[in-house]
């Protein structure tokens, strides 16, 4: 038997799930759950580095008896380390307003289209790279004693084994990853002036990087997982890829689907496709939209105010009122930052020519509808890029046009409204689960990486197993779709 311990940092808290497998069947538990909220230290919001890193030690100590751990974070976020392997400062996060103006900045160097011909990636303020640019303009002295720049689950690894590595889905993050051959783009580290030396050797997912051995625990592996838990939840897919998007839907929404090779086409940027590197050396095609963030704000505005209601509460509000009266753009800069979340929403549709949400219900409603009109508007995009990029080729890989289901990944997947709005807007059929995808995914690599499971069909498989998924199937009345066309063709004229 293999016992294995995922961790997953997530944007509220971090997880840690155990697994068990043998003959084939994986079973889990989650059996330590720890907040992971970032804190103001001095200027920047940080993540509180010594509290998680004692809060993923307390985590092994709790697992018992296990062969190895891996560790997953939301992409982007690093730490600095000086010469001597000692954080420089606490990592920041990247909701810090440090990076704005900062891909103005960049793109006097490169623009943003010629920045994803070379990497892959659409422009995010909060990629490493421009993180990366602020920390050299604010904090100058600490950037000239900077020996070593490790990604947030590489860094937790370091401190776990003493090993420093750069796995390769989150280094891709950084934008300064090139797709195809998987190495820096050295035009662009020389452009920015970010010596290659900074970063620990480029290793794929899945690679055993070195051993913790806690307090009366036996030593226990340290496995480079799919560091970017986009791409840990990317192996928990159990549909197959080739017909299936994946839909991971937690603090942020990924659609994409998983190909052999990136789309670098013109088209493909101006669709705001991003390439990423996926978790068994694949590409991943992803759209990148918010997620539950919208949601999560409201609910911390209300709690403030005294006003606490569950998600389940919140849901069955919003299925009393009224469908389709009012969008926002789930995308817009307006909501990237905490606080405010209702007022905001509001404001988005006062500006836009339309009648502001008033009740949670309303304001729940509005959020799920436009979301689910985004995943559609997305998805188009993404076939349409898809399309395009296989013409051009002679020999590509024939997937557009293919899509047709949808699997709904993560905390996401427990909204049968949600689940259900994304089935009948987008019209494809939708899987909903694993719920717990990320911690899955990190769970699969752990065993193949250990020899225990075979390859990423085998991981299918056992997930396939360990998990019960849920269909919904599209709504195809009449009245409803004619409703749902009216509502797209008005959501798109406010989504720009
Ligand atoms: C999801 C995620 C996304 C990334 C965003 C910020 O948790 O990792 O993939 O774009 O967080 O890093």
């Amino acid at each position: 038997m293999a016992r294995v311990l995922a961790i997953d940092l997530g944007s509220s808290s971090g997880r840690a799930v155990r697994g068990e497998y043998q003959d084939g069947s994986l079973t889990y538990q989650e059996i330590y759950r720890f907040e992971n909220v970032p804190v103001q230290k001095g200027r920047y919001l940080c993540w509180d580095f010594d509290l998680l890193l004692g809060e993923v030690k307390h985590a092994i100590e709790m697992a018992g008896d296990i062969d190895s751990i891996g560790i997953d974070t939301w992409g982007a976020d690093f730490g600095i380390l000086d010469k001597k392997g000692k954080l420089l400062m606490p990592p920041v996060h990247y909701r810090d307003r440090r990076t704005e103006g900062m891909t103005g900045k960049a793109q006097e160097k490169f623009s943003a289209k010629e920045l994803f011909q070379m990497c892959g990636n659409q422009t995010y303020a909060t990629n490493s790279l421009y993180q990366i640019l602020a920390l050299k303009e604010t904090e100058p002295e600490l950037w000239n004693q900077t020996a070593k720049i490790l990604h947030m689950p590489d860094l937790i690894n370091y401190f776990l084994c003493g090993n420093a590595v750069c796995e390769r889905t989150i280094a891709c993050t950084t934008q300064m990853l090139e797709p195809v051959s998987r190495s820096w783009n050295q035009r662009v580290l020389e452009a920015y002036q970010i010596p290659e030396t900074l970063f620990a050797p480029l290793t794929d997912s899945g690679t055993v990087i070195g051993e913790y051995t806690g307090k009366g625990t036996k030593p226990v592996k340290v496995i480079a997982v799919a560091g970017h838990d986009t791409q840990s939840a990317g192996a928990a897919m159990t549909e197959d890829p080739d017909s299936t998007a994946f839909l991971n839907i937690g603090t942020w929404s990924l659609l994409g689907v998983e190909r052999k090779q990136p789309i670098l086409t013109d088209l493909g940027f101006e669709l705001g496709i991003s390439n990423e590197q996926g978790p068994y050396r694949d590409i991943q095609c992803i759209m990148n939209i918010v997620g539950t963030w919208l949601l999560q704000e409201c609910r911390r505005e209300w709690t403030a105010e005294g006003r606490m209601a569950s998600y389940n509460e919140l849901e069955r509000q919003a299925a009393l009122c009224d469908p389709f009266q009012c969008f926002i753009a789930p995308n817009s800069p307006d909501f990237a930052f905490p606080g405010h979340m209702p007022e905001k929403i509001q404001a988005f549709c006062r500006k836009t020519g339309q009648r502001a949400p008033e009740s949670a219900g309303e304001v729940v409603r509005c959020i799920y509808e436009s979301l689910a009109l985004k995943y559609r508007r997305e998805l188009e995009k993404l076939e349409q890029g898809m399309a395009e990029e296989e013409e051009k080729r002679p020999h590509a890989q024939k997937s557009a046009g293919r899509i047709e289901k949808l699997q709904i990944l993560g905390g996401g997947a427990q909204s049968e409204m949600l689940c259900q709005m994304t089935a009948d807007i987008c019209r494809k059929q939708v899987i909903a689960g694993p719920v717990e995808a990320t911690a899955l995914g990190n769970l699969v690599i752990q065993l193949k990486a250990l020899g225990e499971i075979a390859d990423e069909e085998t991981a299918r498989e056992t997930i396939r197993r360990a998990e019960t998924m849920t269909t919904f199937i599209p709504n195809d009345e009449i009245e409803v779709r004619k409703a749902i066309e009216n509502a797209y063709q008005r959501f798109k004229e406010i989504d720009n």
